[in-house]
């Protein structure tokens, strides 16, 4: 088959639209998305300090790709968990990633700032449940902390419509109430964006094969995935059959979001009496988890 735009060999079938195109009009055609996603939905300004936060997988590292591709100014920044060999490889992905895209990378080594890698700790609480409160609470302190207007995610379409119809399947309408490509900052939390939200999972994986970029694709040891991958399944097939169903599902939903605002409950933040970040009572989640007498520095 032969590309729409120039009669060269097609890299990639999509879906929808239904269109041929080679690798070279591929990107264009990505990177021109990307532009649309973050001008329709009012992502980032023009100079704004941009933070990529890079896992050493595939869409963090095509959001950092992008972003500085269209011109903005993305640092990086590196969360190594000290979950074994997967860090270690994860942070070397993520070091090669950044040299390819030559924008300075930040690194934060969980075991070296708490004592404990993730999964190391003896808790009743889940894995992923603290290993997701450490990594938002870092992300977010480190933006704020060094001047960061926005942090940049990787979440895809896919991520996206199976969050969506996962809520929706166990009706938690406060969540539904505020999703979305843009969660706006408050006080000391930093605006967040997801450039990637009409973008496909495959058309990432597309994207990072035609530029070049490497990436893990081990999974964490303590991935559970077996419900966000049964949605993703499911969405799939739909997709096959009914093209468009997943960018069709996502954008009706963002239409109806402000049905589930009544939901939202108001909680009176505080500062947290150890690190001055937001908390609910007088310790965040994250110094009470990881018991703080003192706050964690991230200083550049
Ligand atoms: S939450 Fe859980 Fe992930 Fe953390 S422990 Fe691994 S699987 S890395 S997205
Ligand atoms: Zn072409
Ligand atoms: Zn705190």
């Amino acid at each position: 088959m032969k590309c729409r735009v120039c009669g060269e060999k097609a890299f990639i079938k999509l879906h929808y639209p239904k269109m041929y195109l080679c690798a070279d009009h591929f990107v264009e055609y990505f990177e021109r998305k990307v532009k649309r996603t973050i001008e329709r939905y009012k992502l980032l300004k023009p100079n704004e300090k941009v933070l990529v936060v890079v896992s050493g997988g595939k869409d963090s590292a095509v959001t950092a790709y992008v972003l500085k591709k269209l011109g903005y100014n993305v640092e990086c920044l590196h969360i190594n968990l000290g979950i074994g060999e997967y860090s270690e490889k994860s942070e070397s992905y993520a070091k090669k990633q950044c040299e390819l895209i030559g924008a300075p990378l930040h690194i934060v080594r969980v075991k070296e700032l708490l004592g404990w890698g993730i999964g190391e700790v003896k808790t009743r609480r889940p894995t992923c449940s603290y290993c997701g409160l450490t990594k938002r609470y870092i992300f977010n302190k480190f933006a704020h902390d060094n001047g960061f207007d926005v942090i940049a995610t990787g979440h895809n379409l896919d991520d996206e419509a199976s969050f969506i119809f996962s809520n929706l399947m166990n009706w938690n309408t406060e969540y539904l109430a505020k999703q979305g490509p843009l969660l706006p900052g408050e006080g000391k939390f930093v605006r967040k964006v997801k450039p990637l939200y009409e973008l496909t999972e495959r058309e990432v994986v597309a994207y990072a094969l035609a530029v070049g970029i490497e990436y893990i694709i081990d999974e964490c040891p303590h991935a559970r995935g077996a419900t966000t991958i049964e949605y993703k399944q499911v969405l799939n097939e739909l997709e096959e059959k009914r093209p468009g169903t997943k960018i069709n599902f996502v954008k009706g939903y963002l239409r109806k979001r402000h049905l589930f605002e009544v939901e939202l409950k108001k909680v009176e933040l505080k500062e947290c009496k150890v690190c001055g970040m937001p908390a609910q009572g007088e310790k965040c989640s994250f110094c009470r988890f990881w018991r703080l007498e003192k706050p964690i520095d991230l200083k550049i």
